[in-house]
């Protein structure tokens, strides 16, 4: 009795170890127009456990499909790309997901993202359970880069 008592403490330990946190900081995306099917979402990551882990994907209701992407020169060119394997959050780590850089990209958009809204955006890891955000949509202040134009010629 003494023992299966033990082991599930062990057990219940064990667990406790392994949720990872990740915390995720003031989600945001751009406003999309009438008939564009993509659009970004960027983020601070921060692993705040003590085991790397990966952000592998997410969902969206507003999106038939949610990606992580990257952007990587091609010639004088910058593309954006999947990121095959996910990003890697090192243990104690911040990672800034931001435009030009590291983003999650929602495919297939139902509806355009209008300034203002704020939508649900769950994030999937590899250790750390799934975590979902309400994600602000907001226009982008200041940096003057042609994101949009940026989507537009993605694939
Ligand atoms: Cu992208």
């Amino acid at each position: 009795m003494k023992k299966i008592l033990w082991t599930l403490l062990a057990l219940g330990m064990t667990q406790n170890v392994l949720a990872a946190e990740m915390m995720v900081e003031q989600p945001w995306a751009r406003p999309t127009l009438q008939g564009m099917s993509m659009g970004g979402a960027f983020m601070l990551l921060k692993n705040e456990s003590a085991q790397n882990d990966i952000l592998i994907g997410g969902a969206s209701p507003v999106a038939d499909k949610v990606e992580i992407h990257t952007h990587v020169r091609e010639g004088d060119v910058m593309k954006m790309r999947e990121v095959k394997g996910g990003i890697p959050l090192s243990a104690g780590q911040l990672v800034k997901l931001e435009p030009g850089a590291y983003h999650v990209m929602l495919m297939g958009l139902k509806k355009p993202l209008n300034a203002g809204d704020r939508f649900p955006l769950t994030l999937k890891f590899k250790h750390a359970k799934p975590k979902t955000v309400q994600v602000k949509v907001e226009s982008m202040q200041g940096s003057g880069l042609q994101q949009g134009a940026h989507d537009m010629k993605h694939h």
